[in-house]
């Protein structure tokens, strides 16, 4: 049986991936969750596995020395998948100093820790990985239609966030160079599914439709992103694990590249199809509610994943397709008003407090 050590296992795409692999390895795995529960992170998320005898959490930062060796010291740690980090634009450009400590630092931290408790003579002990999860922002912006992001494609990160994760992939791809050590990178696109904070787009626009409230689209609202379901991320990274090779990185996406007004629209004509008639909430749903505001500072154009090389080496494909992923991610959240509820209001450090007092 495999012993993870999840960082950020508490976020949108840890949770979903810790979820992932019980079900997959029929909870034939033991995962190790290491999350400092920011804004971002939520027990709530994983409160099904509580009792689970193969899954513990730990609340520790990600930039604690200490804690942090301590924690591979006392558990034979098979592989890293590591999430944790600062991950949202706007934030970053309000406050970017965070990102650097979490995104950089930490990761470095992640890798030394690792480093030293995986070390054998010269080299490192058999079957260990450590999995740096990155994105495709840390390519840069594309502007021509049918042009792609590839492994190869030159880093031009824009943001703070962008150049953070950019960053933390140099120091991924050092340690490799320097130390041979154990590590593969995935650059993944957009995703969307359950429990993603409400401050990314799908999950913004989802509640405040149901909420009545404006519906805000950043300047023209012609920037493009490639959607993934998130599960179909969490699926890659598995097929990496096993099958990646060292060194290497990743590109993971579908071709579901769609502007940003599209995805605003297919939301509000969706959430209107699925809602009984006798909704009070249905006559107040529609294209009114779209407000054009200010634009993200530095904003990328358009984001296009090429999956070429996990298809042909690693074999992985996405299963779900945007139109079924949509209307999967949105039945969540109407049924999930409490947990909406819990991370807007703060609530949920009340929730967190009780189950751990
Ligand atoms: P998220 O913001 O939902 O979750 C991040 C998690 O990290 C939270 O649980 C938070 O509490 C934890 N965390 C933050 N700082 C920490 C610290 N110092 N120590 C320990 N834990 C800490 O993010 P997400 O959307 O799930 O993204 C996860 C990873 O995937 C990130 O590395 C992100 O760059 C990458 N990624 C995200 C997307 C996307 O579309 N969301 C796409 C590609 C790659
Ligand atoms: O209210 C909004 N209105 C709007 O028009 C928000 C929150 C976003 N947008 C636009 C900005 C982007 O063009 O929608 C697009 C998507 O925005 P985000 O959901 O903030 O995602 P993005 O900036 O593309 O970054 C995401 O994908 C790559 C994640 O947040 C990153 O963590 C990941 O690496």
């Amino acid at each position: 049986m495999k012993t993870y050590l999840v960082t950020g296992g508490a976020g949108f795409i840890g949770s979903n991936f810790i979820h992932y692999i019980f079900d997959v390895h029929n909870g034939d795995v033991k995962v190790i969750n290491v999350d400092l529960l920011t804004y971002a992170g939520n027990l709530e998320n994983l409160a099904d596995l509580e009792g689970n005898v193969n899954y513990s959490f730990i609340k520790a930062d990600i930039c604690d020395r200490d804690t942090i060796s301590k924690i591979f010291a006392q558990n034979d740690i098979d592989y890293v998948v590591h999430f944790a980090a600062e991950s949202h634009v706007d934030r970053s450009i309000r406050d970017p100093e965070i990102f650097a400590r979490t995104n950089v630092i930490g990761t470095l931290n992640m890798l030394d820790c690792a480093r030293y408790a995986w070390e054998e003579g010269e080299g490192f002990k058999e079957g260990k990985r450590f999995l740096h999860v990155s994105t495709d922002e840390v390519y840069g912006s594309l502007t021509e239609e049918g042009t792609y992001f590839y492994e190869t494609t030159p880093y031009d990160p824009h943001s703070p966030y962008s150049a953070s994760k950019a960053s933390s992939d140099f120091m991924v791809k050092a340690y490799v160079d320097t130390y041979h050590f154990p590590a593969v990178i995935t650059n993944c696109s957009n995703n969307y599914g359950p429990y993603q904070f409400p401050e990314k787009l799908i999950p913004l626009i989802i509640n405040n439709v149901l909420t009545g409230k404006k519906l805000p689209v950043y300047g023209d609202g012609k920037n493009v992103r490639d959607w993934l379901y998130v599960m179909d991320h969490a699926k890659a990274i598995d097929m990496v694990l096993e099958k990646g090779r060292i060194g290497e990185k990743y590109n993971v996406g579908g071709h579901n590249e769609k502007q940003n007004i599209e995805i605003v629209k297919i939301i509000i004509d969706t959430i209107k199809e699925m809602l009984p008639d006798d909704d009070p909430r249905k006559a107040h749903i529609n294209y009114d509610l779209i407000t054009y505001v200010e634009d993200r500072k530095g904003h990328d154009r358009r984001y296009a994943i090429a999956p070429d090389k996990i298809k042909k080496e690693i074999g992985w494909e996405p299963d779900t397709m945007f139109a079924e992923g949509i209307k999967l991610t949105i039945r969540w959240y109407f049924e999930h008003t409490e947990w909406m509820e819990h991370v807007t209001s703060g609530n949920y450090q009340k929730y967190y407090e009780e189950m751990y007092k």
